[in-house]
């Protein structure tokens, strides 16, 4: 029987139960069949803004957690820590685990002397860099696919843009001396499936060691010069810009180097890799036939005006956002109030460094009352643009790199 003595022992033995009740208001009788990491649905939206420290994400999933950014709260040159996304594959480690001072790094495989590092050691032997450096989910914009993916339903807002402040990886791996076998990265981190087996892991990917070795891959302990939120990574991530973000690993523990392509969690399969060529819609392909993905498309979002708002006709009002294109630069913006006829060149800014988005503008002025659709198309420095609708189908719904379409009122 569940009387209510035995409820409210199992609920003081569960911290995280405690402070769930006190935010429902309500005792929760079954507190203790309540899994590790499980967020009472009743609390999902609330639990972002306030006991999370994000500001106005939507939660899409809360076990894993998984939030993204309205596009309008992307607006910032330099997102804010509390607006920029979550992606959780599995749980993150308990932040009373987590020691800044004990936590290690440790670089081993194909390397000449293994290192095992502090935080303290990585700041005391390498040069702290600071980059504006994207981010962006390869599974951003999945929600749109016809024949839909399983999986997170983002939309356009897993993407940001903080500044981020760490170490060079490449300095670290060229400390440990690289050996001429290795051709790949392993990156472990430290948070815990879901399943709660400790033999499984949610994510360990790696990126060939040509791309390990840009200088512009960072070891991060900051963000925006704060620590980083516990969700995003604290104390210490991998920030690999330019690919899907799942090459960033987070609380991380350990690169080995490897003579061979990685096949951890999240590496095989139809994971973080799509046809190598075009498909219909649904079509079942083999995995053989499937490349993991490399750089990021070319991509942009309109951060003003917000979606829906009302404009007088012939007012002039700004449309302004940021664009990125993965390992390249976005060489031009354009903009269109007559879904796609025409199109009209944004001012486009130079990144603050490579691998940061860039910003644009435009003045825009609609003629007469009426809805109208404002729509942005970037175009990367090798002349690819964004698609109209949703680019080449894939089984997991990745690359997604649509326009971004906001709606306006011309109201007199
Ligand atoms: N250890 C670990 N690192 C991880 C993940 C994870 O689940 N575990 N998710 C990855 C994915 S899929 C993405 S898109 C980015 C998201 O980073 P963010 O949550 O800081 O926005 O982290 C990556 N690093
Ligand atoms: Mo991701």
């Amino acid at each position: 029987m569940t009387g209510m003595k035995t409820s409210r022992r199992a609920l003081l033995k569960t911290a995280s139960g405690v402070s769930f009740a006190a935010a429902l208001g309500a005792p929760i009788p079954f507190v203790r069949f309540l899994a590790p990491g499980l967020t009472p649905v009743a609390l999902a939206q609330a639990i972002n803004a306030s006991a999370l420290n994000k500001d106005g994400l939507t939660v899409l999933n809360d076990r894993p957690i998984n939030m993204e950014t309205p596009p309008h709260l992307l607006d910032d040159n330099i997102t804010p820590a509390t607006r920029l996304f979550v992606r959780n594959n599995g749980l993150p480690p308990a932040e009373e685990a987590v020691s800044v001072e004990d936590w290690r790094l440790v670089i081993d495989g194909e390397v000449e002397t293994p290192l095992d590092l502090t935080i303290a050691d990585l700041k005391a032997r390498f040069e702290t860099v600071t980059f504006q450096l994207q981010l962006e989910c390869g599974g951003n914009g999945r929600k749109f696919f016809k024949l839909g993916a399983s999986g997170n339903q983002w939309t356009f807002g897993a993407v940001g843009c903080p500044q981020w402040t760490g170490v060079r990886l490449n300095d670290v791996l060229n400390a440990a001396g690289v050996k001429p076998s290795a051709i790949y990265t392993a990156h472990y981190g430290a948070d815990t499936h879901l399943s709660g087996d400790p033999e499984k892991r949610p994510l360990s990917r790696g990126v060939p060691v040509a791309k390990a070795m840009d200088p512009h891959n960072l070891i991060a302990w900051a963000i925006n010069d704060e620590p980083m939120p516990a969700l995003n990574g604290h104390p210490l991530r991998l920030i690999i810009p330019g690919w899907p973000g799942s090459c960033s690993q987070k609380w991380l523990t350990r690169i080995s180097l490897l003579d061979q392509v990685h096949d951890g969690a999240k590496m095989t399969g139809k994971s973080y890799r799509v046809p190598a060529y075009p498909v219909a819609p649904g079509t079942s392909v083999p995995d053989e036939d499937m490349e993991i993905i490399h750089s990021m498309p070319v991509k942009s979002l309109i951060t003003h005006p917000q979606t829906g708002v009302k404009v007088r006709p012939g007012d002039a009002f700004e449309v302004r956002g940021h664009a990125w294109a993965g390992d390249l630069d976005v060489a031009a913006v354009d903009v269109s109030i007559d879904f796609g006829a025409t199109w009209l060149p944004a001012d486009l800014a130079p990144p603050a460094n490579k691998f940061a988005w860039q910003h644009w503008r435009i003045g825009v002025t609609l003629p007469e009352a009426g809805y109208f659709e404002v729509w942005a198309r970037a175009r990367d420095s090798q002349g690819r643009s964004q698609p109209a609708t949703t680019p080449g189908w894939n089984p997991k719904g990745y690359l997604n790199n649509m326009q971004h379409r906001v709606a306006v009122f011309a109201v007199l």
